[in-house]
């Protein structure tokens, strides 16, 4: 609540349905699925779930332009007036399509300047996007970090793709979790929320969380969100594929509970889809399909 934060961070995170417990029950976010490529793989992945980058069943969601995207955010708005925030979190990496993702940005700014707008990255290109997003004043960037110990990450990533190579093996999880790491302490230096979303895989990196929950504090991280993985032969991940199982209710728990006190943990996460619309663990992203919007009285030039 206000009475235990900085004023300036209180106003940032005061109507964001992420960032406060209390914001979610009254205010909605939308995304936006505008970014399709990616730059790593993960194996977790099945591209219908974001910001989480997670892996549930579903709907795969409607890819959008920049300016489909904007006008139907302009829709939105004008429909559920508690939509306070924009975030863009798929289905790929958001900085993977920069072009994108930041016309996407610009034209929102531009027609809708009162909605506050987020992202959500693996961290790969993040130093590289750094100025970029504060040109935006996207102020909540969530990164999602799995490890800090490319032993580990070994597991977890099978390449990424780096100056235009593919990477595989340890050296890619060095990469990525040197340059995960220098983009939240940039990120820090500016003054931009930063977020760490952690998905827990139980005999991977369940033990490991604690030690990337530290070191994500240290480097000035506002909140941790660790979240269970959701693996399931029928999603087709890798890691669902493999047999390997998410952690239960109750190992989630204790490793939330064991990180509490380090910082923030956020515990409302609903592990939204890359096109969700509406409040926390609702979705409403049917009433806003591109057709629909397209009937709807909505003044937008781009
Ligand atoms: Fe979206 Fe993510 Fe921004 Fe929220 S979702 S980009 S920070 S506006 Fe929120 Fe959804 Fe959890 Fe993400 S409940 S998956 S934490
Ligand atoms: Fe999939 Fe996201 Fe990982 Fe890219 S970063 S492979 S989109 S989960």
């Amino acid at each position: 609540g206000p009475e235990d934060m900085d004023p300036a961070i209180w106003e940032k995170v005061k109507n964001h349905p992420c960032y406060s417990e209390e914001a979610h029950h009254h205010y909605a976010r939308m995304h936006v699925a505008v970014a399709p490529a990616c730059n790593i793989q993960c194996n977790y992945c099945n591209r219908k779930y974001d910001c989480a980058n997670e892996s549930r069943p579903g709907v795969v969601s409607e890819k959008l332009t920049p300016t489909q995207a904007a006008k139907k955010v302009l829709a939105v708005a004008s429909t559920i007036p508690q939509m306070t925030v924009l975030g863009i979190a798929g289905p790929g990496d958001p900085l993977a399509n920069p072009a994108k993702t930041f016309e996407t940005f610009r034209q929102i700014m531009e027609a809708a300047p009162d909605i506050k707008l987020c992202l959500s990255t693996n961290g790969l290109a993040l130093p590289d996007y750094v100025d970029e997003i504060a040109k935006y004043n996207v102020d909540h960037v969530t990164i999602t970090i799995n490890m800090v110990d490319p032993e580990i990450g070994q597991h977890i990533y099978p390449w990424i793709f780096w100056e235009h190579k593919r990477i595989t093996g340890i050296e890619a999880a060095r990469i990525l979790t040197e340059r995960q790491l220098r983009g939240l302490e940039m990120l820090t230096e500016r003054g931009i929320l930063a977020k760490i979303n952690s998905v827990m895989i139980p005999g991977v990196n369940d033990q490991h969380l604690v030690e990337v929950n530290r070191a994500v504090k240290s480097r000035g991280a506002f909140l941790h969100n660790i979240m269970p993985l959701i693996s399931a032969p029928e999603h087709g991940t890798v890691f669902g594929l493999n047999g390997q199982r998410g952690p239960t209710a109750q190992e989630l728990k204790a490793l939330q509970d064991s990180c509490e006190g380090e910082m923030n943990m956020m515990r409302h996460c609903r592990q939204c889809r890359a096109d969700a619309v509406g409040l926390l663990g609702e979705d409403r992203s049917a009433e806003f399909t591109t057709d629909k919007i397209m009937e709807m009285e909505v003044e937008y030039d781009a």
